[in-house]
């Protein structure tokens, strides 16, 4: 059966946006998938290390029979693909392309470099605003909220 999975993509070195634009072409032609949807695109300031460019950030949402860990393993390979130096040392350091697999269904996993859902969504506006523009409904396992709600609890946090 097919699955909804929600992709987060940033950028913050090269050509930003043709880089992101190239993922979301990518992730349209892998095997079993469909791209059902993608967010506007926004630029947002570092989260992290603050000596580095601004992001474009965006959300893409798939339809696919690829299991977590094969889309997770195309996400890895669209990366080095696109020119990502995982050699660069800085944990949130400066990046041409990230892809966060950040739900796939509801399904919720922890393994060795595997966590669904993406364990840093829900606290961060550069992938929950994006999230929210295209699959608000969206539900989120682990903590009993859809993504508007989530949305909406880090915009009280931060008043
Ligand atoms: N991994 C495990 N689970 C997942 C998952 N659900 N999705 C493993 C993607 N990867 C997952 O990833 C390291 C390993 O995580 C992968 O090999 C995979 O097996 P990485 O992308 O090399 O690590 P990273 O990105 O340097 O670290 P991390 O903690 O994933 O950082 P994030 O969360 O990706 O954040 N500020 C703004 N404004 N916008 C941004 O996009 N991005 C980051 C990076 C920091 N600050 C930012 C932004
Ligand atoms: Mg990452």
């Amino acid at each position: 059966m097919p699955t909804d999975a929600a992709i987060g993509l940033g950028s913050n070195l090269g050509d930003r946006q043709h880089v992101i634009s190239s993922a979301i072409d990518a992730l349209g032609n892998l095997p079993g998938t469909t791209l059902s949807a993608v967010s506007p695109i926004i630029e947002t300031s570092p989260v992290g290390p603050q000596d580095q460019p601004d992001y474009l950030n965006a959300v893409a949402v798939v339809r696919t029979t690829l299991t977590p860990r094969q889309l997770l393993d195309e996400l890895l390979a669209i990366e080095r693909r696109l020119g990502r130096d995982r050699s660069e040392p800085t944990r949130w350091g400066p990046r041409r392309i990230d892809l966060d697999l950040l739900l796939h269904g509801d399904t919720v996993i922890d393994e060795p470099g595997l966590t669904l859902p993406h364990p840093h969504m829900h606290e961060r506006h550069f992938v929950l605003e994006p999230l929210a523009a295209v699959l608000p409904e969206a539900w989120h396992p682990l903590r009993l909220r859809t993504v508007a709600e989530l949305l909406s609890d880090l915009r009280v946090q931060e008043h």
